[in-house]
């Protein structure tokens, strides 16, 4: 795979930075707190960080729902402050990427203010405004949170969009006038030194025109019907032409909604649109595409089809990301692996071979290096978040669903799982504020926390510090192709990663028992890079392997 570059061969972090760590004692992390911790994620061999959003916002889905795009949150710190993070990480020689929001604002923005002022004011078609029908919605659009995706404005007796919440009211990129002021606000924040974007609900930007009501077929995924407005391409392209491309910078997009064989579209280098895929089949992969609150059983196989599938999808000209948790999704240990206490460690480790050794950018989500995993929610009081409220509204509230089978689901797929805050040591609230955290810290974080990890050679942390320097030491990890030698098995999940004469090969056992396994065809171990929990030796030569419970190993081949 031609044309490397610095975004495919850096290991990137995602900071959440409400949660990361608390400088002040308000009980919300800060810019400040990024920077104190700069050299831990130095130490764990960070090349990039990822940011969510760190502008100044009212907090209706923390801070994606923006009131000014040149200001910093203030619950974060400073434009100096933020300024000092740039140049912090630039003498670490590490890159910054920050959160675009850019499909819609939150709805005490400037220009939305203006907007809802009159019918006649210059910002009206800066936003969707539209006439009801008959005393309703224009259209039958659900938003992503619950309820319509239609608010009425009593003054103007006009509804306007908004995908998300009510306080996040849709951005009309049809207006010329819009996309210039974004992309003016873009080129601030690159002209400061950022080096990556990551572009929040991508496929979103263009709508359908006249609103059409959605058939009842369509409303079962009504994201990806959102994800079908005619001009996506050309304005994604546009905005490559007059800001992206005269930048080096990684370019992400989070495609959402979009099926795989469409979402290339967005990445194919050919067409100079994005360079980075976020695509969701896979973490999502115990999920429907309605009632997304609810979680579904999966199979290894499955998972690995998925995998499989992702990577020919970015094929030649494509580059994906590769994540198993986001500030969006539960914690990857409790998701993907086993999160009880016998296993945990192992299966966190498992999840980082995993990770590390995929045709595509690792994005690893704070505290996942530690194993963190979900929060054992009780009640529906215990969240905080505004989709799984507007779930509870829409399924419990109106007696489709039981409280205690909704919350059954939401404890395990519900996205405050990884959002509570990081556990730096065992000291009350984990080390991460001196004051009252807005979320509560996870009751494990005196098993779980950095400071015992980092002085523990086998703890998860270095374990992932170990699989870092091995990627970066390993091309044929980066570029190498890939391919999955069983997809049928659902035990062990077994792949090689080959660049020209190098062959590698990736073995993880996804069972807490012991497994065994032979290589297929005349392939055979020539040494171990690394392994984790093995208690048998691999000898030169060797074709089978002894697994044991939640066992992963890297290994060259001869
Ligand atoms: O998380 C989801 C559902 O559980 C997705 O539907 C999510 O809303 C979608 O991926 C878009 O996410 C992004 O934009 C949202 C924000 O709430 C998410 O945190 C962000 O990642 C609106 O800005
Ligand atoms: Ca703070």
């Amino acid at each position: 795979n031609a044309l490397p570059t610095w975004w495919k061969q850096a290991v990137f972090y995602q900071v959440y930075p409400r949660s990361f760590k608390d400088t002040n004692g308000d009980g919300i992390g800060d810019i400040n707190g990024i920077i104190e911790n700069l050299d831990y994620l130095k130490k764990l061999g960070i090349d990039a960080i990822w940011i969510n959003p760190h502008y100044d916002s009212p907090n209706t889905d923390n801070g994606y729902d923006i009131r000014d795009y040149r200001k910093i949150m203030k619950e974060y710190g400073t434009m100096e402050d933020f300024d000092r993070l740039i140049s912090e990480m630039k003498k670490r020689n590490m890159r910054l990427m920050i959160d675009i929001v850019i499909n819609h604002t939150s709805d005490q923005h400037a220009w939305f203010v203006q907007s809802k002022s009159g019918k006649n004011n210059p910002y009206r078609d800066y936003y969707f405004w539209r006439d009801g029908k008959d005393g309703h919605a224009p259209n039958n659009y659900p938003s992503f949170f619950g309820g319509s995706a239609w608010e009425k404005d009593d003054k103007s007796g006009q509804y306007y969009l908004h995908y998300f919440a009510k306080q996040q009211p849709d951005l009309n990129w049809d207006n010329p006038k819009v996309r210039q002021d974004l992309y003016d606000m873009l080129r601030f924040w690159l002209d400061k030194g950022v080096s990556g974007l990551r572009f929040d609900t991508v496929a979103t930007y263009s709508k359908i025109p006249n609103f059409p009501d959605l058939s009842q077929q369509q409303l079962k995924n009504f994201a990806e019907e959102y994800t079908k407005g005619p001009k996506i391409h050309d304005y994604v392209n546009e905005m490559n032409r007059e800001v992206l491309s005269h930048y080096d910078i990684a370019t992400a997009g989070e495609i959402f909604g979009v099926p795989l064989d469409k979402s290339i579209k967005f990445f194919d280098r050919r067409r100079n649109e994005l360079n980075i895929a976020f695509t969701f089949d896979l973490i999502r992969l115990d999920r429907d595409a309605d009632e997304r609150w609810r979680r579904k059983d999966w199979t290894l196989s499955q998972f690995r089809k998925i995998v499989d599938k992702v990577d020919q999808t970015a094929g030649e000209y494509g580059w994906n990301a590769f994540f198993l948790d986001n500030h969006d999704n539960p914690r990857a240990v409790s998701h993907f692996g086993d999160d009880r206490p016998q296993w945990r460690e192992h299966a966190a480790k498992a999840l980082a071979t995993l990770t590390l050794t995929q045709r595509a950018t690792p994005f690893i989500y704070q505290g996942s290096e530690l194993g963190m995993t979900n929060y054992p929610f009780k009640k529906i009081d215990d969240f905080d978040d505004v989709e799984v409220k507007g779930f509870w509204q829409d399924y419990v509230e109106t007696g489709k669903v039981k409280a205690e089978e909704f919350l059954q689901n939401v404890r395990q797929t519900s996205r405050d799982n990884s959002r509570t805050p990081f556990q730096w040591d065992a000291s009350k609230n984990a080390g991460f504020t001196s004051g009252t955290p807005w979320l509560k810290i996870n009751p494990n974080y005196k098993e779980i926390n950095s400071a015992d990890q980092i002085n523990n050679p086998n703890s998860v942390f270095n374990y992932y510090r170990k699989l870092i320097n091995i990627r970066h030491d390993i091309p044929a990890l980066t570029y190498g192709s890939y391919i999955d030698l069983d997809p049928n098995n659902n035990s062990v999940y077994a792949y090689t990663r080959t660049l020209g004469a190098e062959k590698y090969l990736v073995v993880i056992n996804f069972k807490e028992e012991v497994m065994h396994y032979t290589l297929p065809g005349d392939l055979s171990i020539n040494k171990v890079i690394t392994e984790n929990n093995s208690h048998t030796i691999v000898n030169k030569n060797d074709r089978q392997l002894r697994l044991e419970p939640w066992q992963s190993g890297i290994y060259k081949l001869n």
